[in-house]
């Protein structure tokens, strides 16, 4: 704490004179209101993104002092909540990290200010001593033994992460084929209905099940979960519980993901999200890196879609990053990624509604496209940090986690050939 406050008072007063410009800039619009819903505004953080990421070509360990277990893990994302104050939940991956002592990790999370958001089944990797393999699916399989093998690992997830305060189930699978004719689509679909069903029914009332869906990789003809209108299908037969994850990197090329997201909200049916970005398929790149604008219109759609249902922004909707990198520090990428989500949702916040809504009512093309790009191309960057500042978070964060040094600590503590377990 003390470290952030001298980093800060070092850069206070060219952050004042950033602010006290936009406060000018924007003195119609109450921007108390939009700072506090950027102070809320939390985004979890997968364990899987902890560590160095790799291709299936290969992986370059260029860190070293990478989280060895759920403990470093939590320190690690204790660190980017200390530093950002808007990473405030670690989102677990099934058996990547296997909670032993649900007590103890619950302790030492909250001791960072961290919950546990939803948690990850795995059954998309064959595990050591397993009865059955998932070469061919999961909860799609034709053999009932394997789907039940399925099932009940999703069931354990449950079970691990009640005991660790959580309230959501994400469901991933890589169901699917990779030639025609391999595959009856329907049996496929109906298999998966019923495995799904029968985990729905181990949820408890409180908790959500995120049907993520993702239109190819590791299949590459067809995919059982393959895009929304299949999510949603599942999502509506499993019933209120269920909804729909949108995972940026998992749509076809040029998909206009901001529609989907509008009409899923509109259905009461979108859960959550998975941050990233991509250029040409599940990239899993840093947030806002490669589609700034995409990002932007995607929370154009949120703001506009939660406020006529009158969500909260923070609550109500799971906000979650899955990205992981070959070439970053993954801790300065997960940095930048919160960084990006946060002036995406401030620009949101700033769009001028009633001017927007009158133009499209007009058929006002040019002036709607003005409105939209009018806060796009307003630099927020000191809304964002004023945020953290009142949040006890560093003005820079990627600054003070360079200027103090941070990836040699870890190093030094934890060693150069460290592997995080994950992808
Ligand atoms: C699959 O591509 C995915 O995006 C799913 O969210 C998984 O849970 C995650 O990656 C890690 O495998
Ligand atoms: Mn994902
Ligand atoms: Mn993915």
């Amino acid at each position: 704490q003390n470290q952030i406050e001298k980093h800060n008072d070092s850069l206070v007063t060219t952050h004042q004179r950033r602010l006290n410009f936009l406060k000018e800039d924007w003195s119609h619009v109450d921007l108390e209101s939009v700072i506090q819903k950027l102070v809320d505004f939390q985004i979890a953080i997968p364990s899987w993104a902890l560590g160095t990421g790799g291709t299936r070509f290969g992986r370059f360990a260029i860190t070293g002092g990478e989280p060895r277990t759920i403990e470093e893990k939590i320190e690690d994302v204790g660190l980017l909540h200390a530093l950002n104050g808007a990473s405030g939940a670690i989102s677990l991956h099934i058996p990547w990290d296997i909670p032993q002592n649900a007590e103890s990790l619950k302790s030492l999370a909250s001791s960072y200010g961290l919950k546990f958001d939803a948690m990850n089944s795995n059954t998309f990797q064959d595990q050591a001593g397993a009865a059955h393999s998932y070469k061919f699916g999961s909860l799609q399989h034709v053999n009932k033994a394997v789907r039940k093998q399925a099932v009940e690992h999703n069931i354990e997830v449950i079970k691990h992460g009640i005991a660790l305060g959580s309230d959501a189930l994400t469901v991933w699978l890589a169901d699917g084929s990779c030639f025609p004719g391999q595959l009856n689509f329907r049996k496929a679909f109906e298999n998966t209905l019923e495995s799904l069903q029968e985990i729905y029914t181990a949820l408890p009332d409180n908790w959500k099940m995120f049907v993520e869906y993702k239109a190819f990789e590791p299949n590459f003809y067809s995919t059982t979960v393959g895009d929304w209108g299949q999510s949603l299908l599942y999502a509506s037969k499993l019933g209120k519980k269920a909804y729909t994850l949108v995972d940026l990197g998992h749509h076809l090329p040029n998909a206009n993901i901001e529609q989907i997201v509008a009409l899923l909200l509109m259905e009461g049916k979108l859960g959550g999200f998975h941050f990233n970005d991509s250029k040409y398929g599940d990239d899993d790149l840093t947030a806002g890196s490669i589609k700034p604008y995409q990002l932007f219109l995607i929370f154009n759609e949120l703001v506009e879609g939660m406020d006529a249902k009158g969500m909260n922004h923070a609550k109500d909707l799971g906000w979650m990053i899955d990205a992981s990198h070959n070439v970053k520090d993954p801790l300065e990428d997960l940095l930048q990624s919160v960084e990006a989500i946060m002036i995406a949702y401030a620009q949101a916040l700033l769009v001028d509604r009633k001017a927007l809504n009158a133009a499209q009512d007009n058929n006002d093309v040019a002036k709607a496209q003005e409105i939209l790009q009018n806060t796009f191309r307003s630099d927020l960057r000191a809304l964002v940090a004023e945020a953290r500042l009142r949040a006890g978070a560093a003005l820079s964060p990627i600054g003070l986690y360079r200027e103090l040094d941070i990836r040699k600590n870890l190093v030094n503590g934890r060693g150069v050939n460290t592997v995080a377990t994950g992808l």
